[in-house]
């Protein structure tokens, strides 16, 4: 049975997420963020080197990195579902839409969320937290574009869409104004609208 390390409102919901879309068993080891036992020697030694999830484990394998692990269930327990084919016109934006989340969305993200909560009042700094906000912005546009006469960024749906969609759901969350990317917003919505995300979402 596939394990799965767990926070709500954390990136591990991309894993359950894609999890509820395949339809797979799994169980999930659930923590809160910020929770002390993330940081234990034990759970840094065995399960996250920095004291964070997600983690998936399968069997002998053990694996960390959202991207990584939504890659690792495409290619291994697929059947050549979400994810289209290697040879296919759509699998070079595929990948390129599956990194684009953790490489440029999810920076912003973090910096605009360390600025407004996680740093005590005194050493936030509004000045950065306003950049990573306009950065995110500009950051969520070539999605817009990309989704010119689409309804997902790589022919069917596929992982690209949990990476790239999740941090476009979190943008909206902490208060972009989606209004002038209105094929981002109905992606926005399309994607919050699918049964395996609400799952994934109310863990
Ligand atoms: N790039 C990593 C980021 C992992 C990460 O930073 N996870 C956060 C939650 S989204 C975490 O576990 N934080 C633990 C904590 O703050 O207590 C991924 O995509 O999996």
């Amino acid at each position: 049975m596939l394990k799965l390390y767990f926070a709500p409102r954390s990136r591990a919901i991309r894993v359950a997420w894609l999890l509820e879309e395949m339809q797979l068993d799994y169980e999930l080891e659930t923590y809160a963020l910020g929770d002390p036992a993330m940081r234990s020697p034990e759970y840094r030694a065995d399960i996250h080197p920095m004291g964070r999830v997600p983690v998936l484990v399968d069997g002998d394998v053990q694996i960390m990195e959202s991207g990584a692990i939504l890659e690792y269930l495409v290619t291994r327990h697929g059947d050549g579902r979400f994810r289209p084919a290697v040879g296919s016109n759509a699998y070079p934006a595929y990948l390129q839409w599956l990194h684009y989340s953790e490489g440029m969305l999810m920076p912003q993200v973090n910096s605009y969320m360390v600025e407004t909560f996680f740093l005590p009042p005194e050493r936030q700094s509004e000045i950065h937290a306003k950049r990573a906000k306009k950065l995110l912005g500009q950051m969520l546009g070539p999605i817009d574009v990309a989704l010119n006469g689409k309804d997902y960024l790589a022919g069917d749906f596929s992982a690209a869409d949990i990476m790239t969609g999740s941090a476009a759901i979190s943008a909206k969350g902490i208060g972009i104004d989606l209004s002038q990317m209105p094929r981002l917003a109905a992606y926005v919505d399309r994607l919050m609208m699918r049964p395996a995300y609400k799952v994934a979402a109310a863990l």
